[in-house]
Protein backbone atom coordinates (compact mmCIF):
# COMPACT_ATOMS: atom_id res chain seq x y z
CA UNK A 1 0.00 0.00 0.00
CA UNK A 2 3.22 2.59 0.28
CA UNK A 3 3.00 2.65 -3.59
CA UNK A 4 -0.64 3.41 -3.73
CA UNK A 5 0.15 5.81 -0.94
CA UNK A 6 2.75 8.07 -2.42
CA UNK A 7 0.98 7.94 -5.97
CA UNK A 8 -1.78 9.75 -4.37
CA UNK A 9 0.32 12.18 -2.26
CA UNK A 10 2.32 12.32 -5.81
CA UNK A 11 -0.85 13.33 -7.48
CA UNK A 12 -2.25 16.14 -4.35
CA UNK A 13 0.80 17.54 -4.00
CA UNK A 14 0.71 19.14 -7.64
CA UNK A 15 -1.17 22.12 -8.73
CA UNK A 16 -4.34 20.87 -10.17
CA UNK A 17 -4.54 23.56 -12.80
CA UNK A 18 -1.23 22.47 -14.32
CA UNK A 19 -2.27 19.31 -14.76
CA UNK A 20 -5.62 20.32 -16.44
CA UNK A 21 -3.68 22.20 -18.55
CA UNK A 22 -0.74 20.06 -19.98
CA UNK A 23 -0.99 19.06 -23.68
CA UNK A 24 -4.92 18.96 -22.74
CA UNK A 25 -5.13 16.11 -20.71
CA UNK A 26 -7.55 15.99 -17.56
CA UNK A 27 -6.63 15.59 -14.10
CA UNK A 28 -8.12 12.24 -14.45
CA UNK A 29 -6.01 10.76 -17.08
CA UNK A 30 -3.34 12.44 -15.31
CA UNK A 31 -4.04 10.07 -12.10
CA UNK A 32 -5.06 7.11 -14.66
CA UNK A 33 -1.35 7.43 -15.73
CA UNK A 34 0.10 7.47 -12.42
CA UNK A 35 -1.94 4.42 -11.53
CA UNK A 36 -0.78 2.60 -14.60
CA UNK A 37 2.78 3.45 -13.26
CA UNK A 38 2.09 1.62 -9.70
CA UNK A 39 0.66 -1.63 -11.52
CA UNK A 40 3.49 -2.42 -13.24
CA UNK A 41 6.68 -3.88 -12.02
CA UNK A 42 9.19 -3.00 -14.78
CA UNK A 43 8.34 0.26 -16.12
CA UNK A 44 9.46 -0.54 -19.56
CA UNK A 45 7.07 -3.23 -19.61
CA UNK A 46 3.19 -3.00 -20.40
CA UNK A 47 1.05 -4.88 -17.79
CA UNK A 48 0.47 -8.56 -17.48
CA UNK A 49 -2.33 -10.42 -15.71
CA UNK A 50 -0.14 -10.69 -12.99
CA UNK A 51 0.64 -7.62 -11.86
CA UNK A 52 -2.61 -6.66 -12.41
CA UNK A 53 -4.43 -9.13 -10.42
CA UNK A 54 -1.98 -8.38 -7.47
CA UNK A 55 -1.96 -4.81 -7.87
CA UNK A 56 -6.25 -5.60 -7.40
CA UNK A 57 -4.96 -8.01 -4.21
CA UNK A 58 -3.72 -5.18 -2.67
CA UNK A 59 -6.39 -2.58 -3.10
CA UNK A 60 -8.97 -5.66 -1.89
CA UNK A 61 -6.94 -5.50 1.21
CA UNK A 62 -6.90 -2.18 1.71
CA UNK A 63 -10.57 -1.56 0.91
CA UNK A 64 -11.55 -4.65 3.35
CA UNK A 65 -11.74 -2.39 6.17
CA UNK A 66 -13.35 -4.76 9.01
CA UNK A 67 -11.40 -7.71 7.23
CA UNK A 68 -14.34 -9.39 6.72
CA UNK A 69 -12.85 -11.01 3.30
CA UNK A 70 -15.42 -8.96 1.46
CA UNK A 71 -16.15 -5.47 0.64
CA UNK A 72 -19.71 -3.75 1.48
CA UNK A 73 -20.87 -0.12 -0.41
CA UNK A 74 -19.63 2.06 2.52
CA UNK A 75 -16.27 0.10 2.48
CA UNK A 76 -16.28 0.39 -1.36
CA UNK A 77 -16.75 4.21 -2.04
CA UNK A 78 -14.37 5.23 1.06
CA UNK A 79 -11.90 4.04 -0.52
CA UNK A 80 -10.23 6.51 -2.83
CA UNK A 81 -7.39 6.51 -5.34
CA UNK A 82 -7.64 10.76 -5.39
CA UNK A 83 -10.83 10.36 -7.89
CA UNK A 84 -12.69 11.63 -5.16
CA UNK A 85 -10.70 15.16 -4.76
CA UNK A 86 -11.12 15.79 -8.30
CA UNK A 87 -14.53 14.78 -8.37
CA UNK A 88 -15.03 17.53 -5.61
CA UNK A 89 -12.31 20.17 -7.31
CA UNK A 90 -14.59 19.10 -10.56
CA UNK A 91 -18.24 19.38 -8.81
CA UNK A 92 -18.78 16.28 -10.07
CA UNK A 93 -19.44 14.60 -6.94
CA UNK A 94 -22.77 13.34 -7.61
CA UNK A 95 -21.77 11.77 -10.72
CA UNK A 96 -19.07 10.31 -9.56
CA UNK A 97 -20.79 8.56 -6.32
CA UNK A 98 -23.12 7.15 -9.53
CA UNK A 99 -20.15 5.85 -10.71
CA UNK A 100 -18.60 3.79 -7.89
CA UNK A 101 -22.36 2.61 -7.89
CA UNK A 102 -22.36 1.29 -10.69
CA UNK A 103 -19.16 -0.44 -10.62
CA UNK A 104 -20.24 -1.69 -7.25
CA UNK A 105 -23.08 -3.16 -8.57
CA UNK A 106 -21.14 -4.47 -11.73
CA UNK A 107 -18.67 -6.49 -9.45
CA UNK A 108 -21.43 -7.67 -6.60
CA UNK A 109 -22.56 -10.45 -8.95
CA UNK A 110 -25.21 -12.28 -7.14
CA UNK A 111 -26.37 -8.81 -6.14
CA UNK A 112 -26.40 -9.64 -2.31
CA UNK A 113 -24.68 -6.02 -1.41
CA UNK A 114 -21.15 -7.56 -0.53
CA UNK A 115 -18.21 -7.92 -3.27
CA UNK A 116 -16.46 -11.44 -1.93
CA UNK A 117 -13.17 -11.76 -2.79
CA UNK A 118 -14.08 -14.20 -5.51
CA UNK A 119 -16.17 -11.97 -6.81
CA UNK A 120 -13.03 -9.37 -6.68
CA UNK A 121 -10.70 -12.13 -8.65
CA UNK A 122 -13.23 -13.14 -11.12
CA UNK A 123 -13.92 -9.27 -12.05
CA UNK A 124 -10.33 -8.36 -11.99
CA UNK A 125 -9.36 -10.67 -14.92
CA UNK A 126 -12.93 -10.04 -16.55
CA UNK A 127 -11.85 -6.55 -16.47
CA UNK A 128 -8.00 -7.01 -17.57
CA UNK A 129 -9.66 -9.37 -20.73
CA UNK A 130 -11.96 -7.09 -21.75
CA UNK A 131 -9.40 -3.94 -21.68
CA UNK A 132 -6.82 -5.99 -23.66
CA UNK A 133 -7.87 -5.03 -27.20
CA UNK A 134 -5.36 -6.73 -29.08
CA UNK A 135 -5.57 -9.76 -26.76
CA UNK A 136 -2.03 -10.08 -26.56
CA UNK A 137 -2.03 -10.94 -22.81
CA UNK A 138 -0.76 -7.13 -22.01
CA UNK A 139 -2.21 -4.42 -20.97
CA UNK A 140 -0.53 -1.22 -22.84
CA UNK A 141 -1.04 2.14 -21.41
CA UNK A 142 -3.63 2.97 -23.86
CA UNK A 143 -5.46 -0.18 -23.26
CA UNK A 144 -5.40 0.50 -19.19
CA UNK A 145 -6.33 4.06 -20.11
CA UNK A 146 -8.95 3.65 -22.87
CA UNK A 147 -10.72 0.29 -21.98
CA UNK A 148 -10.15 -0.60 -18.56
CA UNK A 149 -14.30 -0.37 -16.84
CA UNK A 150 -12.74 2.02 -13.64
CA UNK A 151 -10.99 4.37 -15.98
CA UNK A 152 -14.01 5.16 -18.01
CA UNK A 153 -16.75 5.15 -15.87
CA UNK A 154 -14.71 7.42 -13.18
CA UNK A 155 -12.96 9.62 -15.79
CA UNK A 156 -16.75 9.59 -17.73
CA UNK A 157 -17.76 10.93 -14.11
CA UNK A 158 -15.58 13.51 -13.80
CA UNK A 159 -16.39 15.12 -17.07
CA UNK A 160 -19.61 15.07 -17.10
CA UNK A 161 -18.95 13.38 -20.40
CA1 LIG B 1 -15.48 -5.86 4.74
CA1 LIG C 1 -21.85 -10.55 -3.85
CA1 LIG D 1 -2.85 -5.74 -25.05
Amino acid sequence: MRILTATCALFLALPAAGIAQSDGSTPGRELAELIYGSIKDDPSDAADMGEFVNFGQDIFVSMDYDESGSIDLSEFTEWDFGFDFIAEDEGQQRAYQTAQKIIFAIWDHDGDSEITEREYNKSMVWDFRRADTNDDAFLSRDEFLEGYVINIAYRAALTGQ
